[in-house]
């Protein structure tokens, strides 16, 4: 694991650090868009007081903080590797034969984020169990992650393009405390609410903090799972959503490509409407995720 120095001396000092995402960049987004969320969600934790920790495998090494050069390759790079929990020990094998330059979605970045001591972590939307699932059994392996790593995650609920109902089901099921910040409802990505409720209520990132804390000494395992909905000026209609999603879900691919191709896939049929309330609440939630870091730093060391 190569760990930023500022990232390192942040750690031995108790400073707050917010865990990023690599997938959102080389998966989620377009390019140059994804250059441009990458930098500003790094520039939103900073101006809330914490140091930014981007995850990604690179050359068959976990890295802990990406400087810019590295950030520009795993947004223009073609072929990159989408690691998730069952990928990463290919990916940090150093077997040659090995795919060894890969982004990091929730589950492969909860988990260098525990490794790496960092509490706190923000994303735009969580996976979860896809539409079909009886079907299909695909579920997203954040759902597992969520459940298994005490990672605070914070996002802007799970994607709509996903089974909504049992993806919340799932959540209450295997343990995982479902915080909403300044909402009553669990949002659904690009839209403030998917009508179903969270588990409670926090008006203060202070307030999230201590729910962390209390979680944390608990000893059990887990996430505190913070939804942020998104901006009221970026925010969709669930029903508008619903439009794009049944236009054209049938024809998205099976597996791990399938949540890279539904968001480009209604990006354009959104004419881009999507794509500017993704960018919104990844740098939002960044944002969100360095004033909790920061109240949760606060109450370690006092
Ligand atoms: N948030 C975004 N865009 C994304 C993701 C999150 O705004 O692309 C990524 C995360 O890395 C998450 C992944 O783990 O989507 C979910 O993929 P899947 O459904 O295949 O588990
Ligand atoms: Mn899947």
């Amino acid at each position: 694991m190569r760990i930023l120095p500022e990232i390192e001396a942040t750690r031995q000092a108790g400073g707050a650090i917010v865990a990023l995402e690599s997938t959102l960049i080389s998966h989620g987004l377009p390019h140059p868009d994804n250059i441009e969320v990458a930098r500003s969600a790094e520039t939103a934790v900073r101006g809330s007081g914490a140091v930014p920790a981007t995850m990604a495998v690179l050359d068959g090494v976990a890295h802990v903080g990406l400087d810019d050069d590295t950030i520009n390759r795993l947004a223009t790079t073609p072929g990159v590797v989408k690691l998730s929990r069952r990928d990463l020990p290919a990916a940090l094998s150093g077997a040659s034969s090995m795919p060894a330059v890969g982004a990091t979605t929730v589950s492969a970045t909860m988990i260098l984020a525990h490794q790496a001591d960092i509490p706190v972590f923000a994303t735009g939307g969580i996976g979860g169990v896809h539409r079909g699932v009886t079907d299909s059994m695909d579920i997203s392996a954040d759902l597992f992650e969520l459940s298994a790593t005490p990672v605070a995650t914070i996002c802007a609920g799970p994607k709509a393009i996903l089974d909504l109902p049992r993806t919340r089901e799932y959540l209450e099921t295997m343990g995982v405390t479902l915080v909403g910040y300044r909402c009553d409802d669990m949002p659904a990505f690009w839209a403030r609410s998917s009508g179903l409720s969270v588990d409670i209520r926090a008006e203060t990132p202070e307030d999230i903090a201590k729910v962390i804390a209390a979680r944390s000494d608990l000893g059990i395992g887990g996430a505190v799972l913070v939804c942020n909905p998104v901006a009221e000026e970026a925010a969709i209609g669930l029903d508008v959503i619903e439009g794009w999603i049944e236009s054209c879900i049938d024809s998205a691919p099976a597996g791990a490509a399938a949540t890279p191709w539904l968001l480009a896939e209604i990006a354009r049929r959104s004419d881009g409407q999507s794509l500017a309330a993704n960018k919104r609440l990844i740098i939002d939630n960044a944002a969100l995720a360095g004033r909790i870091s920061a109240a949760l730093a606060a109450i370690r060391s006092s």
